[in-house]
């Protein structure tokens, strides 16, 4: 497999974004988002996928978070897509009950080209700190819209709105690494009947 690495800047009149990825890496980070639950998040799906990343956020912080959570998931989304190329020789499906404490949550995921996101996840806090929870589904959205990939996150049960959005970032993660290590009985194929996983 070719190394799996891209760049992408994103410029717009609420947020200027720099992310480079490498899927093939130790799980390093470096974020900078300015939103620091947002970067310990990141820390986490970069971590457990083991995709390094670099992230460097500046947004319009003083109206709220949410433009810069929910570009920074463009970002993220557009630089995967760009360094998964065809996708070809992956394991494509992979899901994980994640755990944490009092927490479990399922993180299911197709990297198809078909971008969709199911989300069964319910907080009950608007807030984690200063963090708006509902800005947890925002990301996902926008990662799951612009890197391709079909998926599904279902919080089971769990108390703590802390550990809820940290399981989601977990198990996404973990589900990732999973869905895009390489396949050694079919290195070289494209893993779709259609011959195409680019959508
Ligand atoms: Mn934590």
């Amino acid at each position: 497999m070719a190394p799996r690495s891209a760049e992408v800047s994103r410029k717009t009149k609420e947020t200027e974004i720099s992310v480079s990825v490498h899927v093939d890496g130790t799980g390093r980070s470096e974020m900078a988002t300015g939103v620091g639950f947002f970067d310990h998040m990141l820390d986490q799906l970069s971590r457990h996928s083991l995709i390094d990343m670099k992230v460097s956020a500046r947004g319009d912080l003083h109206i709220d978070d949410h433009h810069t959570v929910e570009d920074c998931g463009i970002a993220i989304g557009q630089a995967l897509s760009k360094a998964l190329g065809d996708r070809r020789g992956i394991m494509r499906y992979a899901s994980i009950d994640l755990a944490m404490d009092e927490t479990l949550t399922r993180a299911a995921i197709d990297v198809s080209g078909r971008p969709f996101l199911v989300w069964n996840v319910a907080f009950s806090a608007p807030k984690i700190g200063t963090f708006d929870t509902e800005l947890v589904r925002e990301f996902f959205q926008a990662l799951a819209q612009n890197a391709g990939i079909t998926l599904h996150v279902t919080n089971h049960y769990g108390a703590n709105n802390h550990h809820i959005a940290e399981t989601c970032f977990k198990a996404v993660a973990r589900a990732l690494r999973m869905a895009l290590e390489s396949d050694p009985r079919q290195p070289d194929a494209v893993p779709s009947t259609k011959g195409s996983l680019k959508g």
